[in-house]
């Protein structure tokens, strides 16, 4: 590990010239977002602000923050999951005097911690990928959620859920935007990022064949659909799980087949979640399931597939691949959990691809100008989840 007391901590700074030539790679294809950075390089208009952001730190990511920089912002970073940051990417950021506490393969103290060290820059905006920032805010640092923050951004479905939630007990301290719910991030971003990147991710993980398998995609949201489509794009045969009968018409008219997990376990070979809630896959589904079956998440968190259920039911697990544990179960039969359950698209491959983030983080760099624009006008927003402005979306 390199560290640098209050300043980063990454897993190598040696990675830092590989790390250089995969943001370049990333900038090459985002020019939402390197036209934005041109145009507030000369007027700043971050200047003065401090920027704590805890979102994945990949290759596109370095590029926003990059953008922050150049329009006058202060920032300082962490990721937003133990198993999604670059290496690589962390050391480019780290040797460019950026501040950030991020390294693939973190524990759940050390994630926190690296939370921690991105206060210390004392922020006025936050950006988050799931709320973990915003809520350590508010339960250790109140003070700063009400005398320090005007406001901040929340880039997920799951991060939105958790603060509209927070915003309706009236437990909000700041107004957030929900960079989520802009149609430029969640129409593209949420459907053709998770698809390809899903896939992407078990690709890596395993090298399988998809074509003619039983591919069981849990959840027909945005996400499920995105990789729904592109299973079958790989000629899958795609079944789709869902508690919500409009979606499950939805994936029906879209032509999967739709039926319960009690009935895909028995019949799936690749497993992928993607619903945000929790106990998706649990030990009465194990058991049943075929020999070699393939299980994995693409929801924001590890909650899907119970690993614990799982642990009980099986004698031996070994790596067999990077990111691709093999449990012999005590029935005699096989199963293989990719990721440990963590968000397969970022863990076992590069997340998204460059053009669909490019526009997901034009909507988090706009956001905070919106943020920063009222601020400047003494305008008080309330503590609420506000929208992303329509003609914000038309722009980019
Ligand atoms: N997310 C997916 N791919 C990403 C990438 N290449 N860089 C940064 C973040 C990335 C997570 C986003 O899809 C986020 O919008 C989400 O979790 O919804």
């Amino acid at each position: 590990m390199d560290e640098k007391k209050g300043f980063y901590k990454v897993q190598n700074l040696e990675l830092a010239a590989e790390g250089r030539k995969r943001i370049e790679w990333a900038e090459s294809r985002m020019p939402v977002l390197t036209t934005l950075r041109e145009k507030y390089r000369k007027t700043k208009p971050l200047k003065g602000f401090r920027i704590a952001g805890c979102l994945h730190v990949t290759k596109e990511t370095a590029v926003l923050v990059k953008a922050f920089v150049e329009a006058g912002a202060e920032v300082s970073w962490s990721g937003c999951n133990p198993l999604s940051t670059q290496d690589d990417v962390a050391a480019a950021l780290a040797e460019d005097g950026i501040s950030i506490f991020a390294w693939h393969g973190m524990n759940v103290k050390e994630f926190y911690w690296c939370i921690e060290q991105t206060l210390r820059l004392k922020p006025n905006l936050t950006l988050d990928d799931g709320a973990d920032l915003i809520f350590t805010i508010h339960n250790k640092h109140p003070e700063l959620a009400v005398d320090t923050v005007i406001g901040g951004t929340e880039e997920t479905t799951t991060g939105v859920h958790r603060l509209r939630a927070m915003a309706e007990a009236g437990a909000l301290k700041y107004p957030v935007v929900a960079v989520n719910d802009a149609e430029t991030k969640w129409d593209f971003d949420n459907v053709y990022g998770t698809g390809q990147s899903t896939i992407d991710g078990i690709l890596r993980a395993t090298s399988v064949l998809f074509a003619g398998k039983n591919v069981v995609v849990a959840g027909y949201g945005h996400c499920g659909r995105g990789v729904a489509t592109r299973a079958n794009g790989f000629g899958a045969n795609t079944i789709i799980t869902e508690v919500k009968p409009s979606a499950a018409l939805k994936a029906t008219l879209d032509g999967h087949r739709v039926m319960s997990m009690d009935e895909a376990a028995k019949i799936g070979d690749i497993f992928i979640t993607a619903t945000g809630v929790k106990n998706v896959i649990i030990a009465r589904h194990f058991r049943v399931m075929r020999d070699g079956a393939i299980v994995c998440n693409a929801g924001h968190y590890d909650c899907e597939v119970n690993l614990v259920d799982l642990k009980r039911l099986t004698k031996r697990v070994r790596e067999i691949r990077p990111n691709n544990e093999e449990y012999l179960l005590k029935n005699g039969r096989t199963i293989y959990v990719l990721a440990k359950g963590r968000l397969v698209n970022l863990a076992a491959a590069e997340g998204h691809p460059s053009e669909v983030m490019d526009m997901s983080f034009a909507n988090q760099f706009m956001a905070l100008l919106w943020l920063v624009d009222f601020f400047k006008k003494g305008k008080r927003l309330e503590n609420k989840v506000y929208e992303i402005p329509k003609e914000q979306d038309e722009e980019i």
